[in-house]
């Protein structure tokens, strides 16, 4: 799938700290700690609505990461799925009477439109279900020849089967949420699982692939029945097609702990015999809108092309996502861009002069904070400091404001 326009990122003298994250497996902060190149998966959209702020904050939070291991000297390859077949997707498209690979490559789109002005590094693979069927069917076969994926019968017909994923085969299933049972039936519905299915060995068994339906997009593999992937094993086999096992970041928003990311990573396990899947899993905290999660299947959204076609700035949204940390829940309202956009109107004008204060200081402070579990509030309170000085008592460091604008741009992706 083609992504989009890659962003020039400035150079900037000296190098970045190895990045700290927040591991959600180990339930602490450690070094992502990478090979001279840093593999990085993140969970992409379901594109049957249009990109919200709760994604377009996930999306920055992970270019930022991106952006520290480039600072510290890695590469990066950096992959992202696109859920172009799925249940959500084919509601949507049957509700509102159109064709769903029409919705889907409208809604991929504009997401391409609102990364690209976001400022967003694109992935390398860009990799939709849809041109994935054959890595997911192979994936679906070797579960099946090991005995850890089983047939249940479709209540539709004797005659067709769905796959299910029998998880009780790796004892390290719930090593990534690190969830009691409890906690994981509660949610398991609510995030695709069908826990009533009759004829699971498991309530918590996830569908691996369903067989075709009148009405659903299908297709004829090798060795299994005509039919489409479930959601989980979508990750497990572009991840492991892509990138292989104990890549460095699995990311994507925390509604994706369990099931998704636990059941990929359980996948991943069996079908390789290694561990880990990934070597740290991370978790942007969930966006809401007046008190609720924001959600396409709840509608309460803010979305990023709206906000574009008022004529907002997209810095100003990129400033107003990074104001906030990662790993703690906020809400959406207006003032937040507000505030965002005074503040970029205040950079503009410090780094519009010829000559400013010494930047050494706050461009190490920019690269400690990233560094520092992405710690994005902190790297943009140090640029407010410098702004006010210069603005108040200027300076006369030749150029320093360009090499801030730089940093700028190539730690925060903030072009002012
Ligand atoms: N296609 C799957 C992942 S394989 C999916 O969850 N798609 S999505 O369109 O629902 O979400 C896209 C990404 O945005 C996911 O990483 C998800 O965790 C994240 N996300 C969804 N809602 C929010 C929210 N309110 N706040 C923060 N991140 C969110
Ligand atoms: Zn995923």
């Amino acid at each position: 799938m083609i992504s989009w326009p890659a962003p020039f990122i400035p150079e900037v003298p000296g190098t970045g700290h190895p990045p700290q994250l927040f591991d959600t497996s180990t339930g602490a902060v450690r070094a992502v700690n990478p090979g001279p190149t840093a593999r990085m998966y993140v969970c992409g959209i379901t594109p049957y609505d249009a990109t919200h702020l709760g994604h377009a904050a996930t999306y920055v939070t992970f270019d930022v990461l991106q952006r520290a291991l480039r600072d510290a000297g890695h590469d990066v390859v950096y992959v992202q799925n696109i859920t172009d077949v799925d249940d959500p997707l084919l509601e949507r498209a049957h509700r509102d009477g159109v064709d769903w690979q029409d919705l889907a490559a409208d809604e991929i789109a504009l997401f391409r439109e609102d990364m690209t002005a976001l400022g967003v590094i694109p992935p390398d693979h860009y990799v939709g279900v849809v041109e994935s069927i054959d890595a997911v069917a192979e994936a679906v076969r070797d579960l099946l020849a090991s005995g850890a994926a089983y047939p249940v019968d479709t209540p539709e017909s004797e005659a067709g089967h769905d796959l299910y994923l029998d998880v009780s085969r790796e004892p390290g299933f719930g090593s990534v949420s690190n969830w009691s049972r409890e906690q994981m039936m509660a949610v398991f519905a609510d995030r695709g699982g069908d826990p009533d299915r009759a004829g699971k060995r498991d309530p918590l068994d996830p569908l691996l692939w369903r067989a075709a339906r009148d009405g659903e997009p299908s297709w004829a593999v090798e060795g299994l029945p005509a039919g489409r992937p479930g959601w989980h094993i979508e990750c497990t086999a572009i991840a492991l097609d892509r990138l292989g096992m104990a890549f460095d970041v699995q990311g994507g928003g925390s509604d994706l702990i369990f099931p998704h990311h636990e059941m990929s990573a359980t996948q991943g396990v069996l079908l390789t015999g290694e561990r880990p899947f990934a070597r740290t899993y991370a978790h942007q905290a969930m966006v809401g809108l007046d008190g609720a999660k924001m959600s396409k299947s709840k509608g309460n959204l803010v979305l990023v092309s709206k906000l574009r076609a008022d004529g907002v700035d997209p810095m100003a949204i990129r400033l107003a996502l990074l104001d906030q940390h990662y790993r703690t829940e906020w809400s959406w309202t207006p003032d937040l861009l507000t505030t965002a956009q005074d503040r970029l109107d205040s950079w503009r004008a410090a780094l519009s002069v010829n000559a400013g204060p010494p930047v050494d200081e706050v461009v190490a402070r920019l690269r400690s904070c990233v560094a520092d579990d992405l710690d994005t509030p902190g790297a943009l309170r140090a640029v407010d400091r410098w702004a006010q000085e210069c603005q108040r008592r200027g300076g006369s460091d030749a150029g320093s404001p360009g090499v801030l604008a730089r940093t700028l741009d190539a730690l925060l992706g903030v072009r002012v």
